[in-house]
């Protein structure tokens, strides 16, 4: 399955929401309960080459889903292979799967390049040659790549609480995203991103394509230190252009992280 199936640049990302079935639930043996729920650890906790780089579990609240997990890897098979192992287990006929998104990690085109960054200082009023300009470039010469990788294979965060949404620009006549111009969707999305660096610290945000995988073109994964800052975050960015003007939202799901054994006992399996 392997290299025709990995991108040359990126990794593949699968958001899986899952439901308990209490009526198949309470069908199952106690022996097949404790059965399943060992299929179920051992599931989620692939070894070796079995397990995808990254990997995390979420509890989430309301009727839409009872868990989240939130996968990366270069192969995709990699990653779906941990939701047919869960399936697959004596608890797959008691496990609903309610949603997914298939998404892949990219360098978004409104990442500045250097050039572009230089630039946009120079518009923004700085002189060029001062120590503050000079500082600020080499500052962002050093940190770009870092970054860059962090976008591609970005290590998840251990925080309390996320959020995930897909969500797609318009297309509509008189708002459509994709005939503007790119000055103008590149200015757009700077102010989008002054907006988000404000939120440096308390939530960290990992915004993956859907585009020719699946039904919206964005998946959203944001992390926050609180719940409270993925509200706030969410909030603010309406009134951003490019989200005011230009974004449609799917279903919004929030997560709690938790590990297998804590998603088992808070829903009490
Ligand atoms: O570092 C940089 O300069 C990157 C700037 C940046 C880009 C290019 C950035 C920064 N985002 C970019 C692209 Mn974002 N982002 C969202 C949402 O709910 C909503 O209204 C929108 C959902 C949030 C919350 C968010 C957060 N971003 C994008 C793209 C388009 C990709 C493309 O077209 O190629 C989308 C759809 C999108 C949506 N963004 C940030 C954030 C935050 C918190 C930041 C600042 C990150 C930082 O600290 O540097």
């Amino acid at each position: 399955p392997e290299p025709s199936v990995v991108p040359s640049q990126g990794w593949h990302c699968s958001h899986y929401c899952y439901r308990f079935d209490r009526a198949a639930l309470s069908q199952l043996s106690a022996q097949d309960r404790r059965a399943g729920c060992e299929a179920f650890l051992s599931a989620l906790n692939p070894q070796d080459d079995l397990r995808p780089e990254r990997l995390q579990g979420y509890i989430t609240s309301g009727h839409r889903a009872d868990w989240i997990l939130m996968m990366m890897d270069p192969n995709p098979l990699k990653i779906d292979a941990v939701h047919q192992q869960i399936m697959s287990g004596p608890l797959g006929g008691a496990i609903e799967p309610t949603w997914s998104f298939v998404s892949m990690s990219e360098i978004s085109e409104y990442v500045p390049t250097v050039e572009r960054y230089r630039e946009r200082l120079l518009a923004e009023g700085e002189e060029a040659g001062s120590p503050a300009f000079e500082a600020k470039m080499s500052a962002y010469e050093r940190r770009l790549p870092i970054m860059n990788q962090q976008r591609l294979s970005p290590d998840f965060p251990e925080w309390p609480a996320a959020c995930f949404y897909p969500m797609s620009k318009s297309r509509d006549v008189g708002k459509n995203w994709f005939t503007e111009p790119f000055s103008h969707r590149n200015s757009l999305m700077a102010e989008h991103a002054r907006s988000g660096i404000a939120f440096a610290g308390r939530v960290s945000q990992l915004i993956t394509v859907g585009v020719g995988l699946d039904d919206w073109e964005w998946m959203v994964t944001l992390w926050g230190r609180n719940p409270e800052y993925l509200r706030e975050i969410v909030y603010r960015m309406r009134f951003d252009e490019a989200s005011a003007v230009y974004a449609e939202f799917g279903p919004f799901y929030v997560g709690y992280r938790a590990t297998p054994e804590e998603i088992l006992k808070h829903c009490r399996v």
